[in-house]
């Protein structure tokens, strides 16, 4: 490379790009792995391979590197590979960035014009022996999981026709149907929405298109048993604001918030839409349920946009610290005419990257793993620099979702967190017994740990923390994926 990364606070400290593909085997261990935990640990992280082309970037726009921790009697091996994407070989090849900015392919070079952008950054799953390598704005791109080698851009065996697919789809823990959609369905900036159900083979078993009522991100969805749900956000696309190289997306302050809900095998006549008159901001979806008349659909709320990079049409954008945030439970009531779901509070800490124990997904269930803020921990300054403006977790948490109350383990004023996944300690254990497994990142050190707590006693502190030679930066999501559900792969 004959330049540098910008001096801009997203590339910098301990969010410095990394761009290490790395085998580490048998980690370090302090305590003790339980042997019980036998599968692997999937991650993903942007880490741009390149200064962006702009000069300048949002941290949601780097390349997807993916890694896996692969446990087994009591030992852990490490693997962290590139998704390869189109943009990923074509920049390669060129020694250079090509595409421009975030989700605006009116900035790229020609030469890649008309490609698939995805970056493959936002999550990764095992579905039917594929790892699937997941950016919204973009089919999934399928990897090996066993080697973490790149099969190509993934469409179901072309039965997809959508041009996205959510970051989020969900798992039916009974059928093992995948559950997803794509938003700008048909192009950047429509308001088309596609929505598919896959079977555990990975084939397309229903396919719906609705129009959405305004195109907006929908970042994250909810399922049941019988119903999905679809929060469409207030953050807009559109192409006037693209071609005039404005952020993506641009917050609208004023609109109501809107609330999809379909039956499971629904089409366009299906569906119902709630309203909600005040705005609000809806993080990650936890898990939701039904009982056959009422969805329950359990999610954060922000009082405003997180999103500083995306502020509104004025340039305003509040301070992340000042958001305010309400653990809600949204109830929509199909039995009854109103269209505004009730909407309960539950008293939780404050904390998003949601994880659950994955056998209750879609249906009721108690217990949640959140990484939690609480911005009266101490945090040393002297030691480890401003804090991170991509993401600023100190604590884990587990929460009892049928009262709010919960337990919470702070890693210390020198470290931060990542994302928390939950591994059952056995096929048949009751739900939430088992481990809690996230990343800590050293700040002092510029290093990471792998901690595993017990998932009922996490104040108690890991039981294991598997020592990293490197530095893993900041991450989105993951999950944990037992060895049973690791068949050979299918070719794509
Ligand atoms: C999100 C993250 C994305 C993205 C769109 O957290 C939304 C929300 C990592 O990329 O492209
Ligand atoms: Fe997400």
């Amino acid at each position: 490379m004959t330049s540098c990364f910008p001096d801009d606070p997203i590339y910098r400290g301990f969010d410095a790009p990394g761009r290490v593909e790395a085998n580490v085997f048998d980690l370090e261990v302090e305590g003790r792995v339980p042997p019980e935990l036998d599968g692997t640990f999937f991650r993903v992280a942007p880490d741009p391979q390149w200064p962006p082309m702009l000069g300048h970037d949002i941290f949601f726009n780097g390349d997807g590197m993916v890694c896996a921790f692969r446990f087994k009697d009591g030992r852990v091996d490490f693997t962290s590979r590139y998704a390869q994407t189109d943009k990923f070989v074509a920049e390669r090849q060129a020694r250079k960035a090509l595409y421009g900015a975030y989700r605006n392919p009116y900035t790229d070079d020609p030469s890649v014009a008309g490609s698939i952008r995805s970056t493959a950054n936002t999550n990764v799953i095992v579905h039917h022996g594929l790892l699937l390598a997941l950016k919204e704005d973009s089919p999934p791109v399928a990897m090996r999981p066993d080697t973490l080698e790149t099969i190509g851009n993934y469409r179901f065996g072309d039965k997809m026709t959508s041009e996205t697919f959510t970051a989020h789809p969900k798992v039916d823990p009974v059928s093992g149907e995948l559950i997803a959609f794509g938003y700008s369905a048909k192009g950047v900036a429509t308001s088309d929405l596609a929505y598919y159900v896959i079977d555990r083979h990975g084939e397309v078993v229903h396919e719906a298109w609705f129009t959405a009522p305004r195109a907006a991100s929908i970042h994250d969805f909810a399922v049941t048993e019988n119903y999905v749900v679809f929060p469409v956000g207030s953050l807009e696309i559109e192409t006037e604001r693209l071609k005039a190289g404005k952020p993506a997306f641009v917050w609208r302050p004023d609109v109501e918030q809107i609330y999809g809900v379909l039956p499971r095998r629904g089409n366009a006549e299906d569906m119902r839409w709630f309203t909600v008159p005040t705005n609000g901001f809806q993080g990650h979806t936890i898990n939701a349920w039904d009982d056959g008349h009422k969805v329950y659909v359990d999610m954060p709320m922000l009082n405003d946009n997180a999103f500083w990079f995306y502020p509104d049409e004025n340039g305003h954008a509040p301070h992340p610290s000042t958001l305010k945030q309400t653990m809600t439970r949204w109830i929509f009531d199909l039995s009854s005419n109103s269209v505004t779901p009730q909407m309960d509070i539950i008293p939780a800490p404050m904390g998003e990257f949601p994880h659950i124990d994955e056998r209750y997904a879609t249906r009721p269930y108690r217990h949640a793993f959140l990484a939690v803020i609480d911005p009266t921990a101490p945090y040393d300054f002297q030691r480890c620099g401003p804090p991170s403006v991509n993401a600023f977790l100190n604590g884990l948490a587990h929460v009892d979702m049928t009262t709010g109350a919960s337990r919470r383990w702070l890693p210390g004023p020198t470290s931060t967190v990542q994302e928390p996944v939950f591994a059952p300690r056995s096929p048949d254990s009751p739900e939430g017994d088992g481990y809690v497994i996230a990343l800590v990142n050293r700040l002092d050190e510029m290093r990471s740990d792998l901690v595993v707590l017990d998932a009922q006693h996490i104040d108690e502190g890991p039981v294991a923390t598997i020592r990293l030679p490197l530095r893993l930066r900041n991450g989105l999501h993951g999950n944990w994926v037992p060895s049973s559900a690791m068949r050979p792969p299918v070719p794509a």
